[in-house]
C-alpha cells in the first residue's frame, strides 16, 4: 500500500490562510504573561509563514491589545497580570516573528469591559473584523498557530468551526498557559471534537 495513504500530509491550496495568533512579547518566557516554551514555536511558525508567502497565500496576524485598565487584569478583578497593553513594548510582536510585507493585523480585547479570547471578530485599524476579511478574500480554510492553545487558539478555532470554516491547528507551533496541567489536552480534545484537524508543521508537505 502507498504509505502516503496511511500518513496523509496536508497540501496547501487556494483559499487557505495562516492565522498567527498573539505571538507577542508579553506571552514569551520572561514576559508579563509568559507561556512556558512559548519561544519554541517561532522556528516552526516562521517556516510555515515563509511557505504561505512563497505560495502567495494569505498570512493574517492577531494580537491581544488591551487598554490599561482592562477587565481581565487582576487590579480589575480579572485572572491575569497586566499584559499586552496597547502600544507598550510587551504588546509588540516577538522580534523574531516573520511579518508579511504588508501584514494584516487584527486586534482583540480592546474594549475595557470585555474579555475577548477569540480572534474571529477581531478588528483591523479601520474596524473591519477578521471575519469580513475571510469572506471578502474567499478564505475557507484557516491554519491556526500561536499562543495560547488553551485561550485564544482554542476560542478562535471553535468560533471558526461554528462559522463553517475548515481549521487546521498546527500543534507544534502552539503552546498553552496550563493554569491547570490538563488545560492543553482539554483544548486539543475540544478543537478536534469541533472538527478541526490537528497536525504538526512537519506534516504539511512544505519541507524539501
Ligand atoms: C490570551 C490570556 C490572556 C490569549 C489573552 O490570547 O490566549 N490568554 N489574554
Ligand atoms: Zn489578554
Amino acid at each position: 500500500m502507498n504509505p502516503a495513504l496511511l500518513m496523509p500530509s496536508v497540501t496547501l491550496k487556494t483559499g487557505d490562510a495562516l492565522l498567527v495568533v498573539d505571538v507577542q512579547h508579553d506571552f514569551m518566557p520572561g514576559g508579563a504573561l509568559g507561556i512556558p516554551d512559548g519561544d519554541r514555536i517561532i522556528t516552526p511558525l516562521n517556516r510555515v509563514i515563509t511557505a504561505f508567502l512563497r505560495q502567495h497565500l494569505a498570512v493574517l496576524y492577531s494580537r491581544d491589545w488591551h487598554p490599561v485598565e482592562h477587565c481581565s487584569f487582576q487590579a480589575q478583578g480579572g485572572p491575569w497580570p497586566p499584559h499586552c497593553v496597547q502600544h507598550s513594548s510587551g504588546a509588540a510582536f516577538d522580534a523574531r516573528l516573520h511579518l508579511a510585507p504588508r501584514p494584516l493585523i487584527f486586534s482583540k480585547g480592546q474594549h475595557q469591559a470585555e474579555e475577548q479570547y477569540s480572534a474571529f471578530l477581531a478588528e483591523d485599524g479601520a474596524g473591519h473584523p477578521l471575519s469580513a476579511t475571510l469572506r471578502r478574500q474567499d478564505l475557507r480554510r484557516l491554519f491556526v498557530a500561536g499562543l495560547a492553545t488553551d485561550y485564544c487558539v482554542q476560542n478562535t478555532t471553535l468560533d471558526l468551526r461554528r462559522a463553517g470554516y475548515g481549521v487546521i491547528v498546527l500543534t507544534d507551533a502552539c503552546r498553552a498557559v496550563n493554569l491547570d496541567p490538563d488545560d492543553e489536552g482539554q483544548a486539543l480534545r475540544r478543537m478536534a471534537g469541533s472538527g478541526a484537524t490537528l497536525v504538526a508543521t512537519t506534516d504539511l508537505g512544505i519541507y524539501p
